[in-house]
């Protein structure tokens, strides 16, 4: 396979490894390495081209990140106030024993709910991250409270269980080619990766002369390269159009009868509403352009194309979920598929937001090492919300209420109060709604720690933070979520910079030190990983010879036929009924009308909650913000490296129709406000944004001034902490006025 033994300078060591970046993609990656450091580094070489997974941008940035000069390598105590930065260097034994201390003091005079599990938001890269090591730990401790509800995909996963009951919806991403009309609603592969695989069968598909379409307020990079159709569209308001599509397909009979009776639930009450025998009003093309501004042509076409091309595959995502009423975005998307009995065939798509195929997601299906149950949420059910998820949700907050908990405890309604905190594989400060609220509630919180790479944000709050080796420094399973199929390993290529450790070291010396004499630790990493790869029966079934899995760094499965979500339901239904409670797929959920929430629908509608263009907040602030991805960062991982910030400077995308009444040029420094903050950005005029939208990439440092301006442009600064009816933190439902900045307050 590989031509290791042909590299030309005879003391550079090639190690065969991946990245871990919460992008989702899993890319092989050869690491040169002389003398103990990473000198180069290259991506995959497999010998089938057609299948390699090759790096993008921010992997090849991988030294820069790994010896950036600002990485975390001693432990750190703090030596000013909260949210000074101001630290100093202590020892591994002084912090480690600080920490213990500080743990059984609380657990004693305020018990075990007072200890706060802050975990990752999408980074679960990796399964030596810390987020199961901590959570065995404090499990084994007694306990400890958490948060519920991925910040990440909470929409799509709440859809996904409501109506399939399984998260599983992808196919493999060569299916792609087998379609004969690709839909990406809300989806930019170009930028956010979704898989390394994704943009490669795009591009291909493209070339086949399969016709894509992208539905975004943004023209996005993806759409630039291969869309046939730009449709652009108010943010918040696809369910509108999708519906207005399931109009026209019930009106030209284009919708599957045969397949919706006997595979889903529902329907009739859906056609209900849709038709208008429900509230008296039909929802036509004609009335979704007034919201949507999608001309009601223009729905019509698409709604008859999509109905007559066989197969066709609409890719949502989780991006337009993470709203105030997200979850309808994934399920009207999943009920478009039903009507036209998409799911489970080859080029069809089963929507419901990316969430992937199974291999990559393996050690999340293994369940977390033993112990399991958190003693504070023992006997606990789950709240609304969580439908069936399996999880005591009584005993913990939400996610984007996490900083709220922190500041109001019971008396705010809170399950418990918040006396030590331990964040860890998050820079939540920057990545969860209302960061001065956020910052405010760490200034005040008790006792935090965190374990980072990095002095972040949400780090400089801490009274201890705790150096983290990177994934180039040990030994590790790696996942890639939204595609595959392949399972991919890091190798240790250097040892650790400075006195870092990894999550897994740093939680078994903080078990001796918490007398936890029954902690299981693992001789190596090694070990470790070869228990993980035997708790999963499609580990098992494939990997049977680890040592070639280390040495090759990643295990392709070979699959007869493209990977095809819910194949066997669809095929067989009576031996393989969806889990639901019915069986079948659920276009009306009965789990959710026993809720009996008007914003929880039973069946997907069209609503707006807040800060939607509909909002009569919106004559105050007019213009809707949305905070995508970025492309030179992994959120705010990477926000150091510069030259990153050279590919992809960090702007605001204005259409020059709202910035000219308010005399805003291309290149100004302008103030973007509302009620929860202020930042500053520079102005980036251009038509490739919708009027009435600015678009700022997430992940940027939140830095503020003497005057309560961010300066660092941090999206999160003006967004809420509030979270949709099916847990979707509601990031993209936020409303901003911006003028031209001229320093000052
Ligand atoms: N406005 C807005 N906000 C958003 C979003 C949005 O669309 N709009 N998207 C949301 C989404 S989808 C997500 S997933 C979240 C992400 O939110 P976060 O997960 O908070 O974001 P990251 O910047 O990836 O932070 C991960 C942190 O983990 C650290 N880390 C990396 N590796 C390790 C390790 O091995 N061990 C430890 N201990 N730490 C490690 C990194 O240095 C980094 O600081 O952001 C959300 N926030
Ligand atoms: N480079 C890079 N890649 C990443 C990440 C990263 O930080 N950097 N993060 C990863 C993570 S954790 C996640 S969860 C994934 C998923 O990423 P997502 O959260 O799905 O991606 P977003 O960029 O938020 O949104 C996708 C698209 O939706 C559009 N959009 C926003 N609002 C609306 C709307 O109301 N309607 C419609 N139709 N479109 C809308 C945006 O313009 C954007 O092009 O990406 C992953 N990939
Ligand atoms: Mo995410």
């Amino acid at each position: 396979m590989s031509n290791d033994n042909n590299v030309k300078e005879p003391d550079v060591k090639i190690v065969r490894t991946t990245s871990a970046f919460d992008c989702g993609g899993r890319c092989p990656l050869r690491l040169h390495v002389k003398d103990g450091i990473i000198i180069r580094i290259e991506t995959d070489d497999y010998e089938v081209k057609e299948e390699q997974l090759r790096a993008c941008l921010r992997c090849r940035a991988l030294r820069q990140y790994v010896y950036h000069p600002k990485r975390l390598k001693f432990p750190l105590k703090r030596d000013g106030p909260k949210g000074s930065g101001k630290f100093k260097r202590i020892s591994w034994d002084e912090a480690l024993s600080e920490i213990a201390k500080k743990l059984k003091e609380v657990k004693e005079i305020y018990g075990n709910s007072s200890i706060f599990l802050v975990l990752g938001g999408g980074y679960q890269a990796a399964y030596h991250d810390g987020m199961l090591a901590m959570m065995r730990l404090l499990t084994q401790f007694g306990g400890y409270s958490t948060h519920y509800g991925n910040v990440s995909s909470e929409g799509a996963v709440y859809a996904t269980q409501a109506m399939y009951k399984s998260p599983f919806v992808g196919h493999s991403r060569d299916d792609l080619l087998n379609s004969n009309l690709i839909i990406m609603w809300g989806w930019d592969p170009a930028r956010m990766i979704s898989g390394t695989d994704t943009i490669f069968n795009l591009i291909k598909a493209k070339e086949k002369g399969i016709k894509i379409v992208s539905i975004d307020p943004r023209y996005t990079d993806s759409a630039v390269i291969l869309a046939d159709q730009w449709i652009p569209i108010v943010p918040g308001t696809d369910v509108a159009m999708m519906v207005a599509m399931a109009y026209v397909i019930i009106k030209e009979n284009l919708h599957d009868q045969a397949f919706l009776d006997k595979y889903t639930v529902g329907f009739e009450k859906f056609k209900a509403y849709v038709l208008g025998e429900e509230d008296g009003i039909p929802k036509t093309p004609t009335w979704a352009e007034k919201i949507t501004t999608v001309p009601a042509k223009i729905i019509t076409d698409l709604a008859i194309e999509y109905g007559k091309t066989k197969p066709a595959a609409l890719m949502d995502c989780q991006g337009p979920a993470r709203s105030a009423v997200g979850e309808l975005y994934n399920r009207a998307a999943i009920t478009l598929t039903a009507m036209t009995g998409n799911i489970g065939v080859h080029g069809g798509s089963a929507a419901g937001g990316l969430m992937g195929i199974p291999y990559g997601h393996m050690f999340f299906r293994a369940g977390i090492p033993p112990p399991r149950r958190n003693p504070v949420e023992e006997g606990l059910k789950s709240v609304r919300g969580s439908l069936d998820l399996n999880l005591r949700f009584q005993a913990r907050c939400h996610t984007n209420k996490i900083f709220d908990a922190i500041l109001k405890g019971k008396k705010g309604g809170y399950p418990f109060d918040v006396k030590f905190a331990w964040f860890v594989n998050n820079n939540f400060l920057n990545q969860l709604g209302n960061a001065n609220k956020s910052a405010k509630a760490l200034k005040q919180l008790d006792y935090m720690v965190i374990s980072e790479l990095w002095l972040t944000p949400t780090a400089k709050y801490a009274d201890i933070i705790l150096p983290v080796s990177s994934i180039t420094e040990r030994n590790d399973l790696t996942r890639p979520w939204p595609s595959g199929p392949y399972f991919t390993i890091a190798n240790k290529a250097i040892e650790p910079l400075g006195e870092c450790k990894s999550d897994l070291r740093i939680v078994e010396e903080l078990a001796d030190k918490l007398d936890i004499t029954e902690f299981v630790k693992y001789p190596d990493e090694e070990s470790s990983l070869k228990f993980m790869l035997k708790m999963t029966e499609d580990t098992r079934r494939e990997i049977k010879n680890f040592k070639k899995f280390k040495e090759e760094g990643i295990h392709r499965v070979k699959l007869e036929e493209p990977h095809v979500a819910f194949k066997k339901e669809i095929e067989d239904l009576e031996n393989h009924p969806f889990g639901t409670p019915s069986g079948k797929i659920e276009i009306y959920s009965q789990r959710i009308a026993d809720l009996n929430d008007p914003d929880n629908p039973p069946i997907s509608k069209y609503l707006e909650r807040w800060e939607g263009r509909y909002d009569p907040l919106s004559k105050k602030y007019p213009l809707q913000m949305i905070s995508p991805h970025p492309k030179s960062r992994v959120h705010s991982e990477m926000y150091l490296i510069e030259w990153l910030k050279e590919v992809d400077p960090h702007v605001a995308w204005i259409n020059p129709v709202d910035a000219e009444v308010r005399d805003i040029k291309d290149g100004d420094e302008i103030l973007v406000f509302n009620e929860r903050g202020k930042l500053t950005i520079k102005a980036w005029l251009t038509e490739r944004i919708i009027p009435g939208v600015i678009s700022i990439f997430e992940g940027a440092w939140y830095d503020l001034d003497e005057n309560g301006i961010d300066r660092g442009g941090c999206v999160n600064t003006l967004t809420m902490d509030a979270y949709s009816p099916g847990g979707a933190s509601a990031l993209k439902s936020c409303l901003v006025e911006i003028k031209k900045f001229k320093g000052g307050a």
